[in-house]
């Protein structure tokens, strides 16, 4: 069976805009406005008004099987053009299916829009057909929520959302708005529809307070050993981000956040060994990055005692989340740094021998890793080690690929070995399931480049089926499937401390590359590891496609051996939990 494509662009096949401006034809203008070329939803009653104007108009419906992924896709689109990713989901059922996709989107701080339909106002609270109070379900996970009852609000409502979305005045993160299914359908009058709202606002940038900047100086001044730490601003620096740490000397480690900025072979980057330079710097700078668990809270336990932080970002959640800076901007990263550079802002009294012992080993590391995935032998089932299967990843992804990783110890495996150079996961919500959709939407977004998931098989599960978007919308990416046959991360954690009460981890059997060519996609089971390589080329000629590759669960990745899968008290990792345990005063 052919699958094809029916993409909701064809306006042309459409029939044309009706005369009359309904609410729902403004909801659609205002996208347009903004320049929202594409939507990813699901069909229903509550919303299709809005659905049907899109589509008029000439936006992309990219119509998924489950509301959930059409958050994801919208949030991988956020994440990878930084325009405001825009999700259209029906009422009640939409909606809470929506929910998983919307935390992500929050604790990841992507720019998403929720746009959905409530009961017809005559029915409010009359126990409707898909009732339920959506605002209040959504309302601690988004930035705005907007629940519209009035033609005059549409507009300036809509506007607020878009806005909150995008985060000119703040974070950015998901706001989510709501209008009644019989209000979409009224007129909105010409008085009622200030054309003005329908462009996009001018963002303002703000820059920085002089005082901030001199204070920031001084104390990098007198940095000896200053390590940055980049999160999501980052992807602003371009080369910005370079040039300071060219300036300063200081040692650098990204983030998920902003993988890709700062060209892996920079020489201040020391990825390998994260935890001592977090032990050993005396200056801290965070870009736009929350010192969340995977920065350790930025504990004085796990960091120098006597560290001092520069902490940069746009609001509070970036520059005094669990612990303040000694010298705070309040600023985009970029115009930060730029500033702190012009200000003169070297270090007097670097100790570049510090930073040489740090790149030294952090080149041993890599060293050791890179012969680790050379040396990787099958496990006692026989089945190959997952560093196989990503040096045969490795082998294809060029600089311009986009590259998804989802899944337990995969995860793990990934995040060291897997060469990123513009990549998503699940990002600090764990959000298992991201891979297919996510991945689907980096294809779509940015045709031409090539877009590769490695997925773990059960992360694979919760959105097989989007498979099938991906077929029907000719989204060419390339999904690897990393079978172990269980939730093996989880399998070890009941293996090492629970006694080997095995309760729930099997999933045996599964054919993925089955599954894949049910739904029309290319599918290739792989075994062995000699096949890797033209399983690939086949997968990637005839893309959308899925390698089931079987890989060994003998095969024990950082993130279990760390301790993350069992998660300690006090910390993310044992051995920060361990140190944050013998402070003296934690607090
Ligand atoms: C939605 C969701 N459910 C459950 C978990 C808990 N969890 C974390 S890793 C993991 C196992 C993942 O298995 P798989 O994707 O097959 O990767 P593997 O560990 O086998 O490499 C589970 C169940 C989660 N993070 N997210």
């Amino acid at each position: 069976m052919t699958r094809q494509w029916f993409e909701s662009t064809n306006a042309e096949a459409a029939p044309p805009a009706r005369d009359r401006r309904t609410v729902a034809r403004a909801v659609a203008e205002f996208l347009v406005g903004h320049g929202v070329e594409r939507v990813y939803g699901l069909c229903g009653g509550h919303v299709l008004p809005i659905w049907d104007e899109v589509a008029r108009l000439g936006v992309g419906v990219v119509d998924v099987r489950n509301e959930c992924a059409a958050v994801y896709m919208a949030h991988a689109e956020a994440e990878l053009t930084g325009r405001v990713g825009v999700a259209l989901v029906t009422a009640g059922p939409g909606l809470t299916n929506a929910v998983t996709g919307i935390a992500n989107a929050a604790m990841s701080r992507a720019r998403v829009l929720i746009v959905s339909g409530r009961v017809p106002r005559p029915q409010t609270g009359m126990g409707g057909l898909q009732e339920i109070p959506q605002a209040a379900v959504v309302a601690p996970l988004c930035r705005r929520v907007e629940v519209v009852s009035e033609r005059h609000h549409v507009l300036p409502r809509l506007d607020a959302v878009f806005d909150a979305a995008l985060g000119s005045d703040g974070r950015p993160g998901p706001a989510y708005i709501d209008f009644p299914t019989d209000l979409l359908r009224e007129t909105l009058a010409d008085a009622e529809c200030d054309r003005a709202w329908l462009g996009p606002r001018r963002v303002q940038r703000p820059r920085p307070d002089p005082d901030a900047v001199a204070a920031a100086v001084a104390l990098l001044r007198e940095a000896r050993r200053p390590l940055v730490i980049a999160g999501r601003g980052a992807r602003r620096c371009g080369t910005g981000l370079v040039r300071f740490l060219d300036g300063t000397g200081a040692v650098y480690l990204d983030t998920a956040e902003s993988r890709g900025v700062v060209p892996p072979d920079h020489p201040g980057a020391v990825p390998a060994v994260r935890g001592r330079a977090m032990r050993e710097a005396d200056t801290v700078i965070t870009l736009d990055r929350r010192l969340d668990f995977q920065l350790a809270y930025g504990s004085r336990a796990v960091f120098a005692a006597d560290a001092r932080f520069l902490r940069v970002g746009r609001t509070g959640d970036e520059t005094a989340d669990n612990r303040r800076g000694d010298a705070e901007l309040h600023v985009d990263a970029d115009i930060a740094l730029a500033s702190l550079l012009s200000a003169g802002c070297a270090p007097r009294n670097l100790d570049a021998g510090w930073r040489e012992r740090l790149v030294a080993a952090n080149t041993e590391r890599a060293g050791k890793l890179a012969m680790a995935m050379r040396e990787a032998g099958p496990g006692a089932d026989g089945r190959m080690h997952p560093y196989t299967l990503i040096s045969a990843l490795n082998d294809v992804i060029d600089s311009d690929a986009v590259v998804v990783a989802d899944g337990g110890d995969i995860l793990s495996f990934a995040r060291v070995a897997l060469k990123t150079p513009s990549y998503l996961d699940c990002g600090p919500f764990g959000c298992l399931g991201v891979g297919v959709p996510f991945a689907t939407s980096a294809a779509l977004n940015l045709p031409g480049r090539p877009v590769f998931a490695l997925i773990g098989d059960g992360a694979f599960g919760f959105s097989a089926v989007e498979l099938d978007t991906a077929v029907r919308t000719g989204a060419r990416a390339v999904f690897v499937v990393a079978n172990n046959e269980g939730w093996n991360i989880e399998r070890h954690d009941q293996l090492q401390n629970y006694g080997g009460n095995l309760v729930g981890v099997e999933l045996p059997g599964c054919r993925y590359d089955v599954l894949a060519t049910s739904l029309g996609a290319y599918g290739e089971r792989v075994v062995a590891a000699a096949e890797l390589p033209g399983a690939l080329q086949r997968a990637m000629e005839r893309a959308p496609s899925v390698l089931d590759v079987l890989v060994t669960r003998d095969a024990v990745s950082a993130d279990f051996t760390a301790g993350l899968a069992g998660v300690p008290d006090r910390q993310a990792l044992r051995a920060w939990d361990e140190a944050e345990g013998q402070r003296p005063n934690p607090g």
